[in-house]
């Protein structure tokens, strides 16, 4: 598929299902720890500055935020997760909203999940990779922020990475910086296979 990524625009943010849009365009979330990089890698991949608002302060994105992508696919923001600083209330609300979405949008292609290069994943990194894998949604694993660490020990990052979160070989896993944009590429390459 061509698509042109500098026709891009934020098409609506919504909490719930009856205000998704309603036609068949093929949808790639985004998922991954407050403050990991999910805003930034959209950004990226659309050579936009901000046009997914990004933050150093976590908990930025509140709501399912919809981008159109050339009118031929979304990115859809999901806000991210293990943000401490919210109510027990507002976590339970943002896990119906998630669990809706990935578990009935039939628009859904495959989940961009997040993780830090730097870092172990988080238990919450593991969970939403075993969520994705018990709903057999397609995933690709993003390790960001690889700017922040030297080439050379990129390797042994990445297999902790893998070895934590119990990786299936068969899915994607791809090194990435949105300062860098290294890995841009190869996350194009991915995310329209699974168009
Ligand atoms: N060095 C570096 N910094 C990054 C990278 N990606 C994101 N950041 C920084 O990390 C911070 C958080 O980035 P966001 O893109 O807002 O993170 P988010 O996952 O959308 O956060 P929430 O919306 O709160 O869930 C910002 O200060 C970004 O500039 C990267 O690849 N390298
Ligand atoms: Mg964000």
């Amino acid at each position: 598929m061509e698509i042109n990524t500098h026709n891009a625009e934020i098409l609506l943010s919504v909490a719930n299902k009856s205000h998704y849009p309603q036609d068949e365009l093929p949808e790639i979330a985004l998922a991954g720890r407050s403050n990991v990089g999910k805003s930034s890698f959209i950004n990226t991949m659309l050579n936009r500055k901000n046009l997914a608002r990004t933050s150093g302060k976590p908990g930025k994105t509140q709501l399912l935020n919809f981008f159109n992508i050339d009118d031929k696919m979304r990115f859809v923001d999901v806000p991210g997760y293990g943000y401490a600083r919210v109510s027990k209330k507002e976590r339970e609300k943002w896990g119906r909203m998630i669990e809706e979405y990935l578990t009935t949008r039939e628009n859904l292609r495959a989940v961009v999940s997040l993780v830090d290069l730097r870092h172990d994943p988080s238990a919450d990194d593991v969970q939403m990779y075993e969520f994705l894998k018990y709903y057999e949604i397609p995933v690709i694993i993003v390790a960001t922020k690889a700017d922040k660490i030297p080439r050379g020990k990129w390797n042994k990052h990445e297999s902790a990475i893998k070895k934590k979160l119990n990786f299936d070989p068969s899915d994607d896993f791809i090194l990435f910086s949105s300062v860098s944009k290294a890995g841009m590429d190869q996350a194009w390459d991915a995310i329209l296979e699974k168009l």
